[in-house]
């Protein structure tokens, strides 16, 4: 049986991640997961926090906590967050694991057998009064482009210029402040990726169905020349460097972090080794099919780097099969903004709304072929609109409807008609498209799709009149009714998994006892609750946004100007 591995770019440690993060990885793979889980598919669904580098570092020095206990407590935070949008990966690991650890050492290893790795001595900004070398990020000046006194050695966040350390003026210490600075050299690993540019050429050609997204970027790396890439850096907080005069050195985070993705596997198998085989899913793994889920700036990375780091290895360790790349969600056409608090974060959104109400709305609304826009007008509609009136509301007055007519079963008597034909072959044509999109990763298009299905079985029930067949024709009112409980049914079920939540709790009032499996036979499935079968009304599903709520949270979340903008 195919065997299915998603995986999501991991988040990084620091901080809680807002709405765009969550959208342009996290939960769409959650929802390709589940759908393929729903088809029957064997699937395990992977991420982990992305642990070193300079953010932890930097992030755990403000808060004046030894990173790894900052990384420990970031960990149990985004790990339960996650858990509350219902991203239902098999594992949510750590880079920091020994799992990780064993399997970063061991690929240096394999690819320095392979001659990949070479030993070169740089020079290296040193910090006399820190004792310790200064990556560029550590450094801060004054950018030499636009005066701004807070640039740092990679980057000048007020210009965006790229910089070199050297470029600052007045330079000193992101650690201490202290301007006691001096060049030394420093010998680091350079992973020689430059020999492996023709075979990634080579195997980037064959991906056809990649979305041009994610090609073009591989082939602007590509055409820009590959260069050899430093992989050690002196830093503490990292996978050591297991090699005699590296003990101050650790690998950069990014040879380390795409590896964590085969280390969370390890550590999910680790906690029931007796049943789990983790390199089954990793190597020699002709069966299985392996889909990335990213956002545009990490696709570089998964085309070209990762997959040199597997090529070099010569040792048949899985390559992606699928890389679904997705642009920015904008918060009015800004940017989301950790350091300037600007836009909604997860840990924000989830005390304000259930997570299906985000859910929907950001894949109603992904970024997939271009930049989208987060606005609390825009949420409010497609709550409102689609959630609300389209599928609760239809869920309620069908089983509210039926209850108070027949009582809480699904009656029996009558025979389909022309109307429940035509909705047949009306629903078939919906289905096909969605489960076409969902095959396809086109998530907007799919929940576009779903809602299409929803808006069919709305139409139905108006152009049936149950409230007058139930006076004039109970027989036919029968059919009515069935048809309204079992498309309840079918909705929910295609909905499971884009609102899990909520399509869940549906079909456990309605439909306990029938297996959640994806529907192939549209007729069998408005028939799949016969006469007789039992059902409870859920309570209203979705409460509506309100102008009120839209105005508090415009104000609160930033956007106020923005919104004034684009008004
Ligand atoms: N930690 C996510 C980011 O760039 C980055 C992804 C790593 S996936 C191996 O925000
Ligand atoms: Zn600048």
């Amino acid at each position: 049986m195919p065997r299915h591995l998603v995986t999501s770019a991991l988040p990084y440690i620091n901080g809680v991640k807002h709405l765009g993060n969550l959208v342009g990885s996290m939960l769409p793979a959650d929802v390709y997961a589940r759908y393929l889980r729903l088809r029957g598919e064997d699937v395990l669904f992977i991420c982990a926090t992305d642990e070193h580098g300079t953010p932890a570092e930097l992030a755990a020095l403000e808060e004046g906590l030894d990173v790894a206990e900052y990384c420990r407590r970031q960990h149990a935070v985004q790990k339960q967050l996650g858990e509350a949008f219902h991203l239902s990966w098999e594992h949510f690991g750590r880079s920091s694991s020994s799992q990780n650890k064993e399997l970063t050492q061991h690929f240096a290893r394999r690819l320095d057998a392979e001659g990949f790795i070479e030993e070169r001595t740089i020079e290296q900004v040193y910090s006399v009064d820190d004792g310790r070398f200064l990556p560029d990020r550590y450094i801060i000046g004054t950018c030499p482009h636009c005066g701004y006194e807070a640039a740092r050695g990679d980057q000048c966040e007020n210009c965006t210029r790229l910089l070199d350390p050297t470029d600052l003026i007045n330079p000193r210490s992101a650690v201490s402040g202290s301007t006691n600075l001096e060049l030394r050299e420093s010998r680091h690993l350079y992973f020689k990726q430059s020999l492996l540019a023709g075979e990634i050429r080579d195997w980037i050609d064959t991906q056809n169905d990649w979305p041009v997204l994610v090609t073009s970027i591989a082939y602007k790396w590509l055409d820009e020349g590959l260069m050899d890439r430093g992989i050690t850096r002196d830093l503490s907080w990292g996978v050591p460097v297991d090699r005699p005069g590296y003990e101050d050195k650790v690998f950069y985070v990014w040879f380390d972090a795409p590896i964590e993705y085969i280390g969370s596997t390890k550590e999910w198998a680790d906690l029931d080794p007796e049943r789990r085989d983790w390199k089954s899913w990793w190597y020699d793994a002709d069966d299985v099919t392996y889909t990335q889920f990213m956002a545009k700036d990490n696709v570089p990375f998964h085309t070209v780097s990762f997959p040199a780091s597997i090529i070099g290895t010569r040792k048949p360790w899985k390559l992606v099969s699928y890389i679904k790349g997705f642009n920015w969600l904008n918060y009015y056409g800004g940017k989301f903004s950790t350091s300037r608090g600007v836009g909604v974060f997860m840990n924000d959104a989830i005390e304000l709304l259930p997570a299906d109400y985000w859910r929907y709305y950001l894949m109603a609304n992904a970024p997939e072929s271009d930049d989208s826009n987060f606005t609390w007008e825009g949420f409010a509609t497609a709550i409102n609109k689609d959630l609300a009136d389209t599928f609760g509301n239809f869920v309620n007055r069908c089983l509210t409807f039926t209850r108070r007519s027949v009582g809480s079963s699904v009656p029996g008597g009558g025979i389909a008609g022309d109307a429940e034909r035509e909705l047949v072959t009306e629903l078939e044509k919906r289905l096909r498209a969605y489960t076409d999109n969902l095959d396809a990763k086109q998530f907007r298009k799919a929940t576009a799709e779903l809602r299409a299905l929803w808006a069919a079985g709305n139409a139905y029930w108006e152009r049936a009149e149950p409230w007058k067949a139930v006076k004039a024709d109970p027989e036919q009112a029968a059919v009515i009714l069935r048809t309204g409980v079992n498309l309840v049914r079918f909705f929910s079920l295609l909905a499971l998994p884009i609102i899990p939540e909520t399509a869940g709790d549906v079909l456990s009032r309605i439909a306990p006892d029938v297996p959640a499996r994806w529907p192939t036979d549209v007729a069998a499935e408005l028939e799949a609750l016969g006469p007789g079968a039992p059902f409870e009304v859920p309570e209203v599903l979705y409460r509506k946004i309100t102008d009120d709520d839209i105005e508090a949270w415009r104000s609160r979340f930033g956007g106020e100007a923005e919104a004034r903008a684009t008004d």
